[in-house]
């Protein structure tokens, strides 16, 4: 299907998304009235554009170009940053509302704007140039140049600080050699922050441009998983950086870590999202579905599930919420935000299977949000940090011991 045939296919859609949100211990009540607005105007943005097509786009593999602007309508790239980039100047419990709003669509949705938002623009912000902010940040904010994040390697997953991707000082400019792969956004991205090693072996960032000699985008195919998002490798061929590109104000691996703060946190709201979605459908399903003579919400078996999926994504909205506040006061921790992304995860994984089979042989269907859902969280488990690497942040935490190596 191409991009043009998808655009027709949404303007025959109706809008049917009857989503409604748990909310069983009136967390609304913490929110402010911005809070709220924000998140109930992106919910209705993800309910016109993303849920009449987000089935369609995942079948085809494709990865809705058009979405690209309204995002950045919407606000959903770098919420949090400052106004005078072109960025919201919102806190972190709005910004994590948006990630919620985002993944309760879909995660390669929310992948998309997390990429860009956590991975692209907040380290241009934290660590770029005057020059790089006020070059880049604009453009990147309104979603008219997209980026993307050169960490992980065909040989360095789990183990970033192994990278063998390097850069040369060639007095007037930097030549970079290496690859990168499995990075979101890379086949359509205008931009990439790339993570690279120097002469002396130090970490150092740098923005590549799309058109550079010697850099190659290929995308990655056959994936069953974050089918709406694009991903792809980033190779390096003896491209010439200019100097002006690398960031001046980092250096080592804590550059790259601390941008994983940021999408890890938005990763944690962003799956809370994904299991209400599985929820809500299977509550509405469950009140549909009549065997042996009545709805199947009136069997204790099912009530359990219903009773179980609740209280994990209340226990998770929970921990969202307390995240927020400590992300806004700057006291949040990498381990807190390890165990955010850990538990939430791992709870919607468990809500979506739950989820799926109360729905019987219809939960396999694409007519249903819930499948989707359970293969795109398989991605999210494994990306920014396993669930057994956060897993060793928390007992290095705990400990003091260190068990990755
Ligand atoms: P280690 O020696 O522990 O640390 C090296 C330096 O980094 C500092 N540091 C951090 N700084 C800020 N935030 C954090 N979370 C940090 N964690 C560590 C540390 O203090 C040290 O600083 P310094 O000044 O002493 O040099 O590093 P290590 O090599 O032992 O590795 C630690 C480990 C395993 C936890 C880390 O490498 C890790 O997190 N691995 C997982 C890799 C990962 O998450 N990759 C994600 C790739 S990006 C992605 O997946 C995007 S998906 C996007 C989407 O589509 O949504
Ligand atoms: P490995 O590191 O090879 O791990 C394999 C298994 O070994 C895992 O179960 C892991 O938990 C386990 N393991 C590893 N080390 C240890 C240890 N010390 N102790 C115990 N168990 C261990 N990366 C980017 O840089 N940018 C992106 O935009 C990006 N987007 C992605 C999009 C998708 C759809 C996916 C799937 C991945 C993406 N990634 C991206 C890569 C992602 O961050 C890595 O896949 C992840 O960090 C794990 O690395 P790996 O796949 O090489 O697994």
């Amino acid at each position: 299907m191409t991009q043009e045939e998808l655009l027709k296919f949404k303007q025959n859609q109706k809008i049917n998304d009857q989503f409604k949100q748990p909310d069983f211990y009136e967390i609304d009540d913490l929110l402010t009235e911005e809070h709220k607005l924000i998140r109930d105007s992106i919910r209705d943005w993800v309910k016109k554009e993303i849920s009449p097509i987000i089935d369609v786009c995942c079948h085809e593999a494709i990865f809705p170009d058009f979405i690209k602007k309204g995002l950045g309508e919407i606000g959903c790239y770098g919420p949090q940053l400052p106004v005078e980039y072109g960025c919201g100047g919102l806190d972190y419990i709005s910004y994590g509302l948006a990630m919620q709003e985002l993944e309760r669509g879909d995660s390669g949705i929310r992948s998309t704007a997390s990429v860009q938002g956590s991975l692209v623009m907040y380290p241009i912000y934290k660590f770029g140039s005057e020059e790089q902010k006020r070059k880049y940040l604009p453009r990147l904010a309104s979603g008219e140049i997209m980026g993307c994040f050169g960490l992980t390697e065909p040989n360095h997953g789990s183990d970033p600080g192994a990278m063998i991707t390097r850069i040369e000082d060639k007095g007037d400019y930097y030549l970079l050699n290496g690859a990168k792969m499995w990075i979101s956004n890379a086949p359509f991205a205008d931009i990439a922050v790339v993570w690279a090693k120097d002469e002396k072996g130090i970490v150092r960032g740098l923005i590549a441009e799309r058109g550079m000699e010697g850099l190659s985008t290929p995308e990655t195919h056959k994936k069953w998983s974050l089918r709406a998002s694009a991903t792809g490798e980033l190779v390096f061929d003896n491209v010439k950086i200019p100097k002006e590109n690398i960031f001046p104000n980092v250096q080592g691996l804590k550059g790259p870590l601390t941008c994983l703060n940021s999408a890890r946190y938005g990763i944690s709201w962003g799956v809370v999202g994904a299991a209400m979605d599985c929820y809500d459908t299977a509550l509405r399903y469950s009140k549909e579905r009549k065997q042996f003579g009545k709805s199947i919400s009136g069997f204790q078996l099912q009530q359990k599930k219903l009773a179980e999926m609740l209280t994990d994504i209340t226990k998770a909205q929970l921990i969202c919420w307390r995240l927020g506040t400590l992300m806004n006061e700057g006291k949040a921790t990498p381990s807190q935000i390890s165990l955010a992304k850990r538990n939430n995860v791992d709870m919607a994984l468990n809500v979506a299977r739950t989820a799926r089979q109360m729905l019987g042989a219809m939960g396999i269907t694409g007519d249903y949000p819930i499948m989707r859902h359970m293969m795109n969280l398989e991605s999210v488990v494994t990306y920014e940090g396993t669930h057994d690497i956060h897993l060793l942040i928390l007992g290095y935490e705990i400990t003091g011991d260190n068990a990755f190596n």
